[in-house]
């Protein structure tokens, strides 16, 4: 039972909707810690990187118009099994279908729809690294947007 770490999100909606801070302290009251947090506006370059693996969806050209929308709130979390417990506390992707099955997950209750789903976690170790790398090792050469605020 070794502690790892996860990449969390809320997204443009969940930040312009003030869910910031209740979804703070459901991650706290669930027993992560958050090792650091940043506030950041994403580019359209950094939204394709970050999400490459959907670069030939139908929904990709309006993914990136949503997730450069406005700021964007990205957190590392740890405790033991992070990045399987925080995806099943955000629940499953379409936030409509969620508020049937998990009523009680972030998505469901914060999220808007398939694509405005409030929150990201990464879902595999591989993903974790890649992505925690991504926004806290590239993000401090400039290359990710415009960072408001290291909090
Ligand atoms: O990992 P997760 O966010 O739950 O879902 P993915 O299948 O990786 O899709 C990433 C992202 O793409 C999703 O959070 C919203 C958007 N999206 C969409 O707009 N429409 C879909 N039908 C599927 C995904
Ligand atoms: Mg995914």
């Amino acid at each position: 039972t070794e502690k790892e770490k996860t990449l969390a999100m809320v997204k443009p909606d969940g930040v312009s909707g003030n869910h910031t801070d209740g979804i703070k302290n459901v991650i706290l009251e669930s027993g992560f810690s958050i090792c650091r947090e940043m506030i950041v506006h994403l580019s359209e370059e950094s939204v394709a990187l970050f999400y490459a693996e959907h670069a030939s969806k139908s929904f990709f050209p309006s993914l990136v118009r949503y997730m450069t929308s406005g700021p964007v709130l990205v957190m590392v979390l740890e405790k033991e099994n992070a990045i399987a417990d925080w995806r099943s506390l955000i629940g499953p992707t379409d936030a409509l279908k969620a508020k049937v099955t998990h009523p009680h997950s972030i998505r469901a209750m914060c999220g808007l729809d398939a694509e405005k789903n409030c929150v990201h976690g990464s879902d595999s170790p591989q993903s974790a690294e890649r992505e925690i790398l991504f926004f806290f090792k590239e993000m401090s050469s400039g290359r990710v947007g415009t960072k408001h605020d290291e909090l």
